[in-house]
């Protein structure tokens, strides 16, 4: 099978976590475009969904789904998205598309977060992946320099030869050269230095619950 067909069946099964009658968190990436393309087959039994991104809003709007603000719901049964890698215990790193800050809100927001990935994401520990840090640009060149203090080297994520504007108007760092033993600490840390808006290891909200696509099916990691 394929990258793409292997997110096409995680895609799919996330199905069965969404619970009819309530609203649905959904993140963002292109295995979760996978996922918003399942969920129009039942959008007529959902209310509709919360969005971490304006990329995956105007996906499920295009497809006849309704999105909330956030702002609009107490609490989400389920949050549904991606990771750039993910550990065997829920671990993740996440923001590779810069919707980081977004999708650990709705995460926050929700009681369970079920994350659909091809197998590729799957490692022993967090930190091949250059992590993602959405930073307050005047704050930049200081978190750098405190990541090179931890042994990484952190590159300001460019686009169109321009520094990224995230969703929020911030800018995000790449920081390569991490591995990361303890993410629960690792993200309570770097949590704290000034600058810093969100920090893209998904450790205190991690996935209870991971859909792997495989060559030979769906494995299930809770
Ligand atoms: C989001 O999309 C991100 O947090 C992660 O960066 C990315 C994964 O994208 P894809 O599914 O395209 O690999 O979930």
């Amino acid at each position: 099978m394929t990258q793409d067909e292997l997110k096409t069946l995680v895609g799919q099964a996330a199905l069965q976590y969404v619970v009819p009658g309530e609203i649905v968190g959904v993140g963002t990436g292109s295995t979760v475009n996978k996922f918003i393309a399942a969920l129009a087959t039942m959008k007529d039994r959902i209310p509709g969904a919360v969005s971490s991104s304006v990329a995956s809003t105007r996906l499920l709007e295009s497809l006849g789904i309704r999105v909330f603000e956030a702002t609009e719901v107490d609490e989400l049964a389920v949050y549904i998205d991606g990771a750039d890698e993910i550990d065997g215990q829920g671990y993740m790193i996440k923001g590779g598309g810069a919707a980081l800050t977004r999708e650990k809100i709705v995460a926050a927001q929700s009681r369970r977060f079920v994350c659909i990935a091809d197998e590729s994401k799957l490692v022993q520990q967090l930190g091949r992946f250059p992590v993602p840090v959405e930073v307050i640009p005047m704050a930049a060149r200081r978190i750098a320099r405190q990541f090179a203090a931890l042994g990484g080297t952190a590159t300001l994520r460019q686009k169109d030869g321009q520094p990224l504007v995230t969703d929020n108007g911030q800018h995000i760092l790449d920081v390569a050269g991490l591995a990361i033993a303890d993410p629960l600490g690792f993200e309570s840390e770097v949590n704290q230095w000034p600058g810093v808006v969100t920090v893209g290891v998904f450790a205190h909200q991690k996935a209870a619950v991971c859909l792997l696509g495989t060559a030979s099916g769906v494995r299930t990691l809770s």
